[in-house]
């Protein structure tokens, strides 16, 4: 239906004739001079009529169009000085396609701010804005990224279940539904299945994935519908081989979104690509650094939100670090299927970007018995993992893997909400749209 987008309309077309399709952003009518700008994915441009020179019909049709109405306009390319792009379209035929309903359930110029909630029950709407498409122009880049990133390593693209018949990450977070005349649940994460696929020498394998938490969190860094980026890998010497992978494909998907720079621009932000390799911190002097600053966290306990924040204030006011990696947890604070290393520690790593953790993995447990006594020692029945502890028995090479939030990452590269980043979000009090 059109010839061209408002950015492919350039001085060189002067005196061109072009087809353009989009929304009626803005109308202001100055007598014998009615102006119209035209909203399309790419940008903006000005439709100029003119009295005497216009065909009357679309004289009174601009007149009598409400704003956000789908046209079509033909006309002829002209400069001029004082329109916004220095250009102008003379309109030689205007169709209306879709008018739209007023009043508009928000405003799409930006001149009323709306609250996140009016946002989100109209995100179709909300996205119409430059400033709002442009993160996710943006996230796509960065997905697109990571995908032929670790394609281009050899990883092989999985696809798990989402339906499942027991949990991954423990039982407390799933959300049951019922399948048949069964009980299941919604995937947490491809944890098993990845590992699973480690027993079948693949060796390299990823994910573009969706994670389900039941978590009852109302904060503006967790959703109970997570985009992730999942990875495992085989014959790995440590955790080392996994977090070299991470560093580079996070570091590769910070570089991709630097790079965008029209995106950047109308959501006016810059980003730092970190340099690597990244820092490593153990969990101990974490510990050790918060109890400088007054935060005491008694050894074995997760680092809290705000043991998080703090950390993260910390490194990037004294020593300008950002994304960063956090080593040597307690063991009992790791999921069954983490490697231990020595006693109370485990070989498993958190990413850190600007006090919020954005990734976790580890090294996992290769010895079928070794795994059972850990199920059982988090209080699980082996028998609900029979399925996956069968390939324990068989030939598993020893292997380890990563779980990277989409939405996170986003929302620490853009200073944004979690909300802000993810078109559809899903928490507690949200189900549609
Ligand atoms: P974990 O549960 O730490 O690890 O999840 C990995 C990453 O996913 C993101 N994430 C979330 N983001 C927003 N809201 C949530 N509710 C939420 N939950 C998780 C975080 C987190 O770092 N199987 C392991 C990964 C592995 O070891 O391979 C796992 O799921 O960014």
């Amino acid at each position: 239906m059109r010839s061209h987008y408002s950015s492919q309309v350039k001085p060189e077309l002067e005196g061109e004739d072009v087809i353009l399709c989009g929304w009626v952003h803005e109308k202001r009518d100055l007598g014998k001079l009615k102006f119209l700008v035209l909203r399309d994915r790419e940008g903006f441009i000005q439709v100029t009529a003119k009295k005497g020179v216009t065909r009357d019909d679309i004289l009174e049709d601009i007149n009598s169009l409400s704003r956000e109405s789908v046209i079509q306009v033909k006309g002829k390319i002209k400069l001029s000085k004082k329109a916004p792009n220095g250009l102008e379209i003379n309109p030689s035929n205007l169709k209306v396609i879709n008018e739209s309903g007023s009043p508009l359930p928000m405003d799409v110029t930006q001149k009323v701010d709306a609250d996140m909630d009016t946002r989100l029950n109209n995100r179709f709407m909300d996205l119409r804005k430059p400033e709002i498409s442009s993160i996710f122009r943006l996230r796509s880049a960065v997905i697109n990224r990571s995908r032929e990133y670790l394609t281009g390593e050899d990883f092989i693209e999985m696809c798990s279940p989402k339906i499942i018949a027991s949990a991954s990450e423990g039982g407390t977070d799933l959300f049951p539904i019922s399948y048949f005349d069964r009980e299941a649940f919604l995937a947490q994460s491809p944890q098993l299945y990845k590992q699973m696929l480690m027993a079948s020498g693949l060796d390299k394998v990823f994910e573009t994935t969706t994670y389900f938490r039941a978590e009852e969190h109302d904060t503006r860094r967790h959703l109970n519908e997570v985009s992730a980026i999942d990875l495992e890998m085989a014959f790995i010497e440590s955790e080392e081989d996994v977090m070299r992978v991470l560093e580079n494909l996070t570091v590769e998907m910070i570089k991709t979104a630097s790079s965008c720079k029209k995106e950047l621009e109308t959501i006016n932000r810059e980003i730092k690509v970190p340099r690597l390799p990244l820092n490593r911190f153990t969990y101990d002097e974490c510990l050790n650094l918060l109890a400088q600053e007054g935060k005491e966290i008694p050894w074995g306990e997760d680092i809290d939100t705000e043991g998080e924040k703090l950390l993260g204030k910390l490194l990037q006011e004294k020593q300008g670090i950002e994304l960063y990696f956090i080593t040597g947890y307690p063991l009992e604070s790791k999921p069954f299927y983490t490697m231990p290393d020595g006693g109370k520690y485990s070989k498993s790593f958190d990413l850190g970007f600007k006090g919020v953790e954005v990734s976790s993995g580890s090294q996992r447990i290769h010895s079928h018995d070794l795994l059972v006594e850990r199920i059982r020692h988090h209080n699980l029945d082996p028998e609900n993992f029979e399925y996956y502890l069968k390939c324990f028995q068989y030939g598993m090479p020893p292997h380890g893997g990563f779980g990277l939030g989409v939405d996170r990452l986003m929302m620490q590269l853009l200073d944004l909400s979690i909300r802000d980043v993810v078109m559809f979000p899903r928490d507690r009090h949200r189900l549609t749209p």
